[in-house]
């Protein structure tokens, strides 16, 4: 059968794209734990040194697959904090506590778990087509795969609790104009343009940027003395590799560095 989550390497880029374009690539069971898969072999490939996340067909993803959560089929209501705890929420923190810099290629329409699942990627690249939609308020659920977290973060509270609670369309440009995303970028020139960006990342100093991802992230609940003696840490081991000689002794030698991510 046509797998749910299309893998490839390429340039030290893992692609994983999400593939179930006829239901504009709505999770179900199987895509969750082959996206999960895909993550895991990102951490635990050394040849794999950044992500491109994407969808194929014209959306990146709308959500949970509503089909699998048909209330007329009957039976109890589903206990979603289980299929939260279960598939969602693995996801998003393997995501977030990969030391490997993650492109998303928000190709069209991200609903629901598909937003939100963007937004727990480092750098995000919309086509300017591309809608953002907190679906969640138009079905009675709240905002989760780390919405609530990412979008107040981001956002702070008054752009957050808009979304959330009216579920409206927020396009890609404004998405970039508010700092939800990085680009908006044409249509036509979206893969190019995500594809560069992923294999330069991909051609960085790796153990470097993902201390650099991993600092950022803990900004956000750190005091300034608790960062600053992270980035101390951090900083330490950044200078003790392979790729710090590198970097310096290519800048001295007027010459382009050649990292490879040790
Ligand atoms: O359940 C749990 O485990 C809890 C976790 C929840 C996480 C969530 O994400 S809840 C939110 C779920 N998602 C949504 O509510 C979004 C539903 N989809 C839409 O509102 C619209 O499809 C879009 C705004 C995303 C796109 O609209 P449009 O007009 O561009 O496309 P369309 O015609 O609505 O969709 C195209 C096809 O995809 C269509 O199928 P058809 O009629 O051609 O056979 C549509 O039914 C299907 N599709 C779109 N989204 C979903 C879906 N099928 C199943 N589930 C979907 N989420």
């Amino acid at each position: 059968s046509t797998p749910t989550v299309l893998s490839a390497l390429a340039d030290g880029v893992l692609t994983l794209t999400l593939n179930r374009p006829d239901k504009l690539n709505a999770f179900n069971e199987e895509m969750h734990l082959a996206l999960r898969a895909g993550i895991e072999r990102a951490r635990d490939d050394s040849a794999v040194r950044a992500v491109l996340l994407t969808g194929a067909g014209r959306g990146f993803c709308a959500g949970q697959d509503l089909g699998d959560r048909d209330p007329r089929k009957g039976g109890p209501a589903p206990d979603l904090g289980r299929t939260l705890e279960t598939f969602y929420n693995p996801n998003l923190r393997l995501l977030r506590a990969l030391e490997k810099p993650v492109v998303c290629a928000v190709n069209g329409v991200a609903a629901g778990a598909g937003a939100n699942i963007a937004f727990a990627c480092d750098i995000v690249l919309a086509a300017k087509s591309a809608r953002f939609i907190q679906a969640f308020a138009k079905i009675g659920l709240i905002p989760d795969a780390g919405g609530t977290f990412s979008l107040t973060r981001i956002l702070g509270e008054p752009r957050a609790k808009a979304l959330a609670l009216t579920a409206e369309p927020l396009g890609a440009e404004t998405a970039a104009d508010w700092g939800l995303i990085w680009k908006a970028v044409e249509d036509d020139a979206l893969i190019d343009t995500a594809q560069t960006l992923a294999r330069s990342l991909a051609a960085g100093p790796t153990l470097g940027l993902g201390l650099t991802k991993r600092l950022i992230q803990a900004a956000a609940t750190n005091s300034l003395d608790a960062q600053l003696d992270m980035e101390r840490d951090c900083q330490q081991i950044a200078g003790r590799s392979a790729d710090y000689a590198e970097g310096v002794t290519a800048f001295l030698e007027k010459r382009k560095p050649e990292f490879t991510g040790q």
